[in-house]
């Protein structure tokens, strides 16, 4: 038997096909651990952000929900991990107001789910549990910057259902001594964020308008100011929370704070196009200085009933006790990296429908057969 199998640490990332469950992945693969995600059923495949890491020999992967305790006592069972992500959630917060009982079925019971799973399979004293929370839980904020002592008023069914989860932890936290945490994470984007996030349609829509292949972006609320960070950077966070020498909760966040009005700006500028701003509220529009074009407008489609609109972080725990570097990737930075992979992404897809058109036309001609 290889010893170094024996030893090495063994974790499961409950949304590993996620953004977030991706990029944590990988980091743990670079660190050693035996990695183990569970995934759900799906009509079709949804594993492009996993893709590359199946088939390595210390990557896992089992078939569970966060809907279905048996599932996940099955897993953690069979796994007897040391560390458990549970990054799984319905995470968009517009959709939690169309699907309000999912989401707090997956988001709130799902986490009370883990938690009792861990203790059926004996593992109280063994596991350490991170569990993925949120800004969110400020929602309509009651101080700003937004710090691990601030009330938390949560506003949207995505937050409350959140908030039930923080909650739960804190309490196997002290009812069991369970080494349980939760990451108070703010937003943090990526080349492999969600396209329906803010800031991912933006530099689509970029990357779109630029090449010609789309005329227009409709976005809702353009004031709306976020403190957004790095994906990548945010998921060493999650590790040092479980390597910590108490279990704690902990605000994730860079300390900056930009409106989805300049992350956008900023998104055109990479691809070339100076925006000017014209109007308010539902009138405004972004016009490209050169040509005069109205290429950004708001839809009223994209209101919430609720919005949270003022998230800014204090990462001064994080920085202090984990050591954390809140200021790795700047926003220029990250805007420029969403668009610049974007682009290419853009590019690419030109290339294949311009391939499939001409193959099209050859096979009608009997060029090719
Ligand atoms: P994401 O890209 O939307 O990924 C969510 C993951 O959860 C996906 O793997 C999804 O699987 C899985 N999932 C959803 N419902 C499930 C169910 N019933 N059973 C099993 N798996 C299920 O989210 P993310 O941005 O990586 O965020 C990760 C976590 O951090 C989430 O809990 C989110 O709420 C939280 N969070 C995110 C941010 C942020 O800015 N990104 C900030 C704070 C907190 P499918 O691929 O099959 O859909
Ligand atoms: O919205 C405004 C919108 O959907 C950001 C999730 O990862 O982070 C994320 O939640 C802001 C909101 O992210 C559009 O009203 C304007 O004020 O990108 P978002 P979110 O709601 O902040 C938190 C921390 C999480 O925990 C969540 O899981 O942008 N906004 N126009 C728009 N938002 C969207 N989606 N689409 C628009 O067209």
């Amino acid at each position: 038997m290889n010893l170094n199998i024996l030893l090495m640490k063994k974790a499961i990332i409950t949304g590993v096909t996620g953004q977030d469950g991706s990029y944590l992945s990988e980091f743990l693969l670079e660190k050693g651990y035996e990695v183990h995600g569970i995934i759900r059923r799906s009509s079709v495949d949804y594993r492009e952000r996993i893709a590359h890491l199946e088939g390595q020999p210390h990557f896992h992967l089992h078939y569970g929900d966060m809907g279905d305790s048996m599932s996940l006592v099955k897993v953690i069972g069979q796994v007897r991990p040391d560390e458990i992500y549970n990054l799984a959630a319905q995470s968009h917060v517009q959709v939690s107001f169309d699907a309000p009982e999912f989401t707090c079925d997956v988001d709130a019971t799902g986490v009370l789910r883990v938690l009792e799973a861990v203790r059926q399979c004996g593992l109280t004293d063994t596991c350490r549990i991170y569990q993925a929370s949120t800004s969110e839980l400020y929602g309509k904020v009651e101080e700003v910057p937004q710090s691990e002592t601030t009330p938390f008023h949560p506003y949207s069914p995505y937050a409350v259902a959140k908030l039930y989860g923080y909650w739960i932890v804190r309490e196997y936290r002290e009812a069991y001594n369970m080494f349980c945490c939760s990451g108070i994470l703010f937003n943090h984007e990526s080349e492999r964020r969600g396209e329906t996030f803010v800031t991912r349609k933006i530099t689509l829509a970029a990357a779109r308008i630029a090449q010609g292949t789309q005329d227009k972006l409709y976005l809702g609320n353009l004031s709306s100011l976020r403190d957004w960070g790095y994906a990548k950077d945010y998921v060493e966070c999650m590790w040092l929370i479980l390597q910590n020498e108490q279990p704690d909760d902990f605000v994730i966040a860079t300390g900056e704070q930009h409106s989805v009005r300049e992350f956008c700006q900023l998104a055109f500028h990479y691809v070339g196009i100076d925006l000017l701003w014209e109007g308010e509220g539902a009138d405004e529009k972004g016009i490209d200085s050169s040509s005069g074009r109205v290429l950004v407008e708001v839809s009223p489609d994209f209101y919430r009933p609720t919005d949270v609109v003022n998230l800014l972080g204090d990462p001064t725990k994080a920085k202090q006790v984990l050591g954390w570097n809140p200021s790795k990737t700047p926003f220029d930075q990250l805007v420029k990296r969403m668009v610049e992979s974007d682009v290419r992404k853009v590019r690419e897809e030109t290339i294949l429908s311009h391939s499939r058109v001409n193959l099209a036309e050859y096979l009608e001609k009997g060029i090719v057969k």
